[in-house]
């Protein structure tokens, strides 16, 4: 059996829900479009099609289209016999997938940097540069969870937007959902509110899958009933995950995340990021400077395939806004919870300590 093939079932005994897996010499993927109601697993045979399934959203969150980075250079190196041009080409495509999360690019230049000599000692230096990739995110999951964990108080009621989970991550539970599961875990009696994520409804989807499935209890809202929510006292914390995290702390995360902060900010509720070192770009010094994906219109006019607005109206779709570091009260990483000045602070914690 391929080390990457021994991650995997070790983990999977372990009970975890991993977004994509090699098994049996196929990767494979669980199609998040079909959730909650179906758990289609996908058998991806080539780069460009696990190039279509991230850009179609089959899999998606920040975590977990990071860890396809390294998957699909291993995809890659099997396939071509090692041949290197044809492994660093195989990683350009793939980070040109979705523009926003950093960590798909980041993961891809890693493990192409590395990548030695041609031929079976490539797909092996590969396969153990991406087994290392795939622990680290892995352990990053845990101790950002118990970081995380340690704000949230028993009887905390949680709001979180769209789905930084399990299934958009390693597979504990991403950024977001791995503080609230080890709260859970450590016996916090918390309550989740869940917004629902107009227009591809990650929150009602599949944060909701997951949270059923770990026996959190929570309660669906719709995007826009944050506001009511919060100015009647239903929440006291929010805790989001993010795609990337600008030097200056201000933060992409997924479309209707600056308007929660806005309304936390407004009823002195705290506003936390979840993330990873990996998901910190220190190359962007603002969040101005991230580029937003811009995405189909139709995801906004259509809904499963069927109209619901009138024909040929025109619509708009930013996938991701831009959160201000001045509304965020703590980025939680796997070093620890980092608080403002932002800009020092950030580079003082994660960059001195590089992983
Ligand atoms: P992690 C999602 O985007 C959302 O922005 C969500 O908050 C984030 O990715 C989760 O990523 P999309 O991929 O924080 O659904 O869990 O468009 O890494």
């Amino acid at each position: 059996m391929r080390l990457i093939e021994q991650f995997v079932q070790e983990n999977k005994e372990k009970g975890l829900a991993m977004p994509i897996w090699f098994e049996n010499g196929t990767l494979k993927l669980i199609d998040q479009t079909k959730l909650p109601f179906k758990e289609d697993v996908c058998q991806i045979t080539s780069v460009s099609q696990l190039g279509k399934a991230i850009s179609s959203m089959m899999i998606r969150g920040s975590g977990a289209i990071g860890i396809c980075g390294a998957y699909g250079i291993f995809l890659a190196a099997l396939q071509t016999n090692g041949n290197p041009q044809e492994v660093k080409e195989a990683g350009d495509f793939l980070k040109n997938t979705r523009p926003t999360a950093v960590n798909l690019m980041k993961t891809v230049d890693e493990i192409v940097e590395q990548a030695k000599g041609s031929g079976e000692e490539l797909i092996t230096t590969v396969e153990e540069k991406a087994v290392g990739i795939l622990k680290r995110q892995l352990d990053f999951e845990y101790q950002l969870g118990s970081y995380g964990a340690e704000l949230i108080n028993d009887g905390d009621r949680i709001m979180t937007h769209c789905h930084s989970g399990a299934f958009g991550g390693a597979g504990y539970g991403g950024r977001a959902l791995s503080v609230i599961r080890t709260a859970h875990e450590q016996g916090k009696n918390i309550h989740i509110y869940t917004c629902e994520t107009r227009p591809y409804l990650q929150g009602a989807r599949i944060t909701a899958l997951e949270l059923k499935k770990f026996g959190i209890p929570h309660t669906l809202i719709t995007d826009n009933m944050s506001g009511f929510c919060m100015s009647e006292g239903y929440i006291d914390k929010v805790v989001v995950g993010s795609d990337r995290v600008a030097s200056n702390g201000d933060l992409a995360n997924k479309v209707g995340t600056y308007m929660h902060a806005l309304a936390a900010q407004n009823h002195d509720i705290p506003f936390y990021a979840a993330t990873s070192s990996h998901t910190i770009d220190f190359n962007t010094p603002a969040g101005r400077y991230i580029e937003v994906e811009m995405r189909n219109p139709s995801e906004v006019t259509h809904f499963n395939g069927k109209p619901i607005a009138p024909e040929g109206v025109q619509a708009l779709y930013p996938s991701f806004d831009i959160t201000p570091n001045s509304l965020i009260t703590g980025i939680i990483t796997e070093k620890g919870v980092i608080t403002a000045p932002y800009e020092t602070h950030l580079r003082k914690v994660i960059e001195k300590s590089a992983v």
